[in-house]
């Protein structure tokens, strides 16, 4: 049965603002114009599910990292994608982007922190949205994530998983207000794409 409505893959280096976008963009579904169709969007925080289900294989020292079992992350994430019959509005967030399903994704938005004074703050000193710790990144940990915003590795990938014209879409995260602009530009498009896929 096709969704209802679309699902989005919110990707980016680590300390982009994706739980942040994502948080905003579920608040902005929930006060929509309640004459307008109602798009219930939900945050899928792969990291929490990650910590609550406990689906580490192991740990990285090098990187100071849980590394995660794909495989059952994907099995349980895909229960949770195909119940409610599978109507979607699902905001799945997290760093890795090209493990998930083609056939699950309707929009893939990468998050950016092009200026990387900025982003060593966020890695260093900011608190991360989802638990509020300071994620305190340093050594290679630090390094690899500030070459990989760099280096945008993170929207190359992103362009390889989904090839097709206007799938990924890569939106700016350095200013505070371009959360919000952020969060604005994706639900529009949600609004744009229930009208595209009506009946
Ligand atoms: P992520 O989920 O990508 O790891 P986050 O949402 O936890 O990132 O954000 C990390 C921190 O940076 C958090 O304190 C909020 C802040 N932040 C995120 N995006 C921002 C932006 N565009 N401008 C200013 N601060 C931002």
């Amino acid at each position: 049965m096709p969704r209802r409505f679309p699902n989005i893959v919110l990707t980016g280096t680590p300390g982009v603002g994706k739980t942040t976008t994502a948080q905003q963009l579920v608040e902005l579904s929930k006060s929509a114009d309640p004459s307008s169709s109602h798009i219930p969007l939900k945050h899928l925080s792969i990291n929490k599910i990650a910590k609550e289900q406990n689906f580490y294989d192991s740990y990285d020292e090098e990187l100071q990292t849980n590394v995660v079992d794909e495989d059952k992350l994907l099995d349980h994430i895909e229960e949770l994608i195909s119940d409610g019959e599978g109507e979607g509005g699902w905001v799945i967030d997290w760093h890795v982007c090209d493990i998930f399903p083609e056939r699950w994704v309707d929009l893939v938005v990468v998050l950016r922190c092009e200026d990387t004074n900025v982003f060593y703050e966020r890695l260093t000193s900011d608190k991360k949205a989802e638990t509020g710790e300071t994620r305190g990144y340093e050594g290679k940990k630090l390094q690899e994530n500030i070459d990989a915003e760099i280096f945008g590795v993170l929207a190359e990938e992103a362009k390889e998983a989904w090839p097709n014209e206007g799938q990924v879409v890569e939106l700016q995260s350095v200013q505070a207000e371009q959360i919000e602009e952020n969060a604005e530009r994706i639900w529009t498009w949600c609004q744009q794409w229930v009208k595209d896929n009506a009946g």
